[in-house]
């Protein structure tokens, strides 16, 4: 039943309409306890995704993305530690047809494991590929192990020289500003 699917997606180099920049803010999201499941996704803000849907598909994207947590009072050591740093990400923008949802959602799953939440931050994102579209499925079982397939394409994908640059990317904070 199980079909196979490539672990490497795109060509050689990004091509239109990527890369797609976008940044939001990290706002609660369905509460389904997708952290419980090993794969917390940064829900986007409403404005977010408006300027992402006009021009692309829903279904799976992978790229890099940077959590910009300047909320200092909250002392996150964790994200202090990390600050500037770019994570590999994929994001799920769709439906969620698993979940019957009624509304269009942003969720951003960055591939680090962080010790504390960013609720309120600001996240930034580089779209540079597709990965596949949505899926329905018939087991929660089966829908974990497709993220997981995911990742490993991301990673994959990720991991050639015109893909690596967009880390340092000016969209993205450095620490010498
Ligand atoms: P929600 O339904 O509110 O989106 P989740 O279970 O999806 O809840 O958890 C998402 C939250 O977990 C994010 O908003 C963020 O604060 C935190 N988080 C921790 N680690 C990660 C990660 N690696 N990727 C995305 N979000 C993470
Ligand atoms: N939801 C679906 O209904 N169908 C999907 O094919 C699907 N693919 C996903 C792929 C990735 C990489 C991520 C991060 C999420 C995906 N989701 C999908 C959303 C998922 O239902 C949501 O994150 C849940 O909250 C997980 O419990
Ligand atoms: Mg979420």
């Amino acid at each position: 039943m199980t079909t196979t699917r490539p672990l490497i997606v795109g060509p050689e180099e990004p091509i239109s309409p990527y890369p797609i920049k976008l940044k939001g803010e990290v706002v609660q999201g369905f509460g389904r306890g997708s952290k419980e499941l090993g794969i917390p996704t940064a829900n986007l803000s409403e404005d977010a995704i408006k300027t992402l849907c006009h021009d692309v598909n829903t279904g799976i994207y992978f790229g890099w993305a940077q959590i910009n947590n300047n909320n200092n009072d909250n002392d996150n050591k964790d994200n202090k530690d990390n600050e500037y740093r770019v994570y590999p990400m994929v994001m799920s923008l769709g439906w969620n047809p698993y979940y019957k949802n009624e509304k269009r959602s942003a969720e951003v799953h960055i591939i680090h494991k962080f010790s504390e939440d960013f609720y309120g931050a600001e996240l930034r994102v580089i779209v540079l590929g597709y990965v596949r579209p949505e899926k329905d499925y018939s087991s929660l079982d089966a829908l974990i192990k497709d993220i997981n397939l995911d990742i490993s394409v991301a990673l994959n994908s990720l991991d050639r020289t015109s893909y690596n640059t967009y880390k340092d990317d000016d969209f993205f904070l450095s620490d010498k500003s």
